[in-house]
């Protein structure tokens, strides 16, 4: 029995490595290097090229090297009745958590303006102190939750939405259940997007949503580069809907060279590092869900194949 890494566009060493230690008896091997492919009982997955889980007669479940799923999920090749797992891990949530912290006090302390200032070599003086803040998070599931919490303890009010109505001390909560994107939307100057792409959600971040925000709002992407259509962010930054983006998340990574995105004044950019599974801690868990799919338990973060996270 064995463990496939299919994960082309990433380093996964240190992952096989940590497998092979927690699984002494298993061979783990990195696609496309993969010794024995009717042997594969679980494969880990990151962007995986399609077809490629098709050499795998025997494979049992498929477990995502991050948290979210998307990635496995779009594969048209993907076989029905295959459970789908994920990370769930403080080390993502603590990541995220500084990521979201970093870009909101960003927004809130002015420093994009104060950077071109200091380009301009421009004593700006008390002009610009702090923008207030009112942080709405789309998406309040693992890691949602945690930045609303990180985000509570230095004191910015914090909206979240979610599908179904939530309650988190301290977090005024809005609903997909009770239709009150709207509300939220008004309520929030900061917009973080923590939600995982479904086709619910693709294109979720579009000009019609700016425009529900009070002017000169800020967005933050980490969820994924498709829930943001790209003309509709150019287009409410040249009419003022948005006062600057800051994006971890792009719908084609890389980003093209001749992309607009790369040289705008108003949006800052990341490739993907918000927060990136820690392979050593991840490999804990992926190694507890092949033992527990050897013996038939319940797997750890299971996803919903119909819900789509
Ligand atoms: P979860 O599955 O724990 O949470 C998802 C949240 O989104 C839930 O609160 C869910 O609502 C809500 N949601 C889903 N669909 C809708 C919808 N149509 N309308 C409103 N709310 C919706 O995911 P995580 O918090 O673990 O991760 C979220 C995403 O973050 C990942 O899918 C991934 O895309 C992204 N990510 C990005 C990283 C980066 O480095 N940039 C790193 C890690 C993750 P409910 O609770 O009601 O079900
Ligand atoms: C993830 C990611 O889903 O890195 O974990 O985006």
């Amino acid at each position: 029995m064995s463990i496939a890494i299919i994960a082309p566009s990433r380093d996964v060493t240190v992952l096989r490595d940590h497998l092979r230690a927690a699984l002494p008896e298993v061979s783990v091997d990195i696609y496309p290097e993969i010794a024995t492919p009717q042997d594969v009982r679980m494969a880990v997955l990151w962007n995986q090229p399609p077809h490629s889980l098709e050499q795998f007669p025997k494979l049992g479940l498929m477990q995502s090297l991050g948290a979210g799923v998307d990635h496995i999920l779009s594969d048209e090749y993907l076989r029905a009745n295959i459970p789908v797992t994920r990370v769930v891990d403080p080390q993502l949530n603590i990541g995220m958590c500084r990521y979201v912290t970093m870009a909101v006090l960003n927004f809130h302390k002015n420093l994009y303006q104060h950077l071109r200032a200091q380009q301009a070599r421009k004593w700006t003086g008390q002009a610009l102190v702090e923008t207030p803040v009112r942080v709405g998070i789309l998406g309040m599931g693992v890691l949602g939750r945690a930045v609303a919490e990180s985000l509570l303890q230095l004191e910015f009010e914090v909206h979240g939405f979610s599908n179904r109505p939530k309650e988190i001390p301290g977090v005024q909560s809005y609903s997909a259940e009770k239709n009150e994107l709207g509300a939220f939307l008004a309520h929030s100057n900061c917009l973080v997007c923590l939600l995982p792409l479904t086709p619910q959600t693709r294109g979720i971040l579009n000009l019609d949503l700016f425009r529900k925000m009070p002017a000169g709002a800020f967005l933050i992407n980490v969820g994924r580069g498709a829930h943001l259509v790209e003309a509709d962010l150019l287009r409410a930054l040249e009419e003022g809907e948005l006062a600057g983006a800051c994006l971890d998340v792009l719908e084609k990574e890389p980003l093209p060279p001749e992309h607009p995105f790369w040289t705008h004044p108003g949006i800052v950019l990341t490739p993907h590092i918000a927060s990136v599974t820690d392979q050593q801690t991840a490999a804990q868990q992926m190694a507890e869900n092949y033992r527990r799919l050897l013996r038939g338990g319940k797997l750890i973060n299971e996803v919903d194949r119909k819900r789509g996270y």
